[in-house]
């Protein structure tokens, strides 16, 4: 644009466009630490899941996980509507800021995520590519990719993932069609392949956790180990526990 006011205009015209672009810049770092370091929080992972056998269902299993000390906890319910999803996930919103500090991701549903106003949303292989779902859910949005071998590990970190759902590490009683168990091996290649943080799932209890830390897991997501537990809250407490002493 012309100013009427010469040189010395277009001077402070190309000051003005210089500090709108560093502070756009600054702007974009602090959003991204903000949101890696949101993701490196992601120790202990409880999924919902709704346990016919106890009649608990995904607000109990919140409730505990708070309780507990969990860092994050993601609704996944496969069978729900988008309606009972979104009561879900504003009722467990609420929970979760009623607490503080705890992470809240929605499995799969970007919409669900953003009308409950949760802090992210966690990606399957066949669910909305990631950067798609960055545009819908903006910069602060935390978002997950599962990743079950090194070739989608690294596509999803390429494509703008903060965090990875690497599994099923062992065989699991949760997912079906998880797909064959990685192994630790597994595991570790992938921690060789990327740099963001990773997430391991599938099998994990309190037993065999110092293995997939070893491996160089970040932190692990587990449902059974939860949801299964006779006493859910202790279930979440034990495993803190343990996690922190792997962590160190
Ligand atoms: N993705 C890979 S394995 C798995 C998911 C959702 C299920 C994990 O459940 P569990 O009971 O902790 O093995
Ligand atoms: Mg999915």
């Amino acid at each position: 644009m012309r100013t009427p006011w010469g040189l010395e205009g277009r001077r402070v015209e190309v000051r003005v466009k210089e500090e709108k672009e560093r502070a756009v810049a600054e702007e974009r770092t602090a959003t991204q630490d903000e949101r890696a370091e949101k993701a490196l929080r992601l120790g202990l992972y409880v999924i919902t899941a709704v346990d016919a056998a106890s009649g608990r269902g995904h607000l109990d299993v919140v409730r505990a996980a708070l309780a507990g000390g969990a860092d994050a906890v993601q609704l996944r319910d496969k069978e729900a509507t988008g309606r009972e999803l979104y009561s879900l996930a504003l009722r467990i919103g609420e929970m979760v800021r009623a607490y503080g500090g705890t992470l809240f991701l929605v499995n799969d549903r970007v919409d669900v995520a953003l009308a409950a106003g949760a802090h992210g949303v966690h990606l399957g292989q066949e669910d909305l590519p990631v950067g798609e779902a960055r545009k819908m859910m903006g910069a602060k949005a935390v978002l997950g990719v599962s990743a079950g071998s090194v070739e989608e590990a690294v596509a999803a970190e390429r494509e703008g993932a903060d965090y990875l759902g690497v599994g099923p590490v062992f065989p699991t009683p949760s997912k079906p069609d998880a797909g064959r168990p990685l192994g630790l091996e597994g595991l570790r290649a992938v921690r060789g392949a990327v740099r963001i943080p990773l997430v391991a799932i599938g099998g994990i209890n309190e037993d065999n956790l110092e293995g997939v830390f070893e491996a160089g897991a970040d932190g692990i997501a587990v449902i059974s180990a939860v949801v299964s537990a006779p006493d859910m809250e202790k279930a979440v407490r034990r495993l803190r526990r343990a996690v922190d002493a792997c962590r160190g």
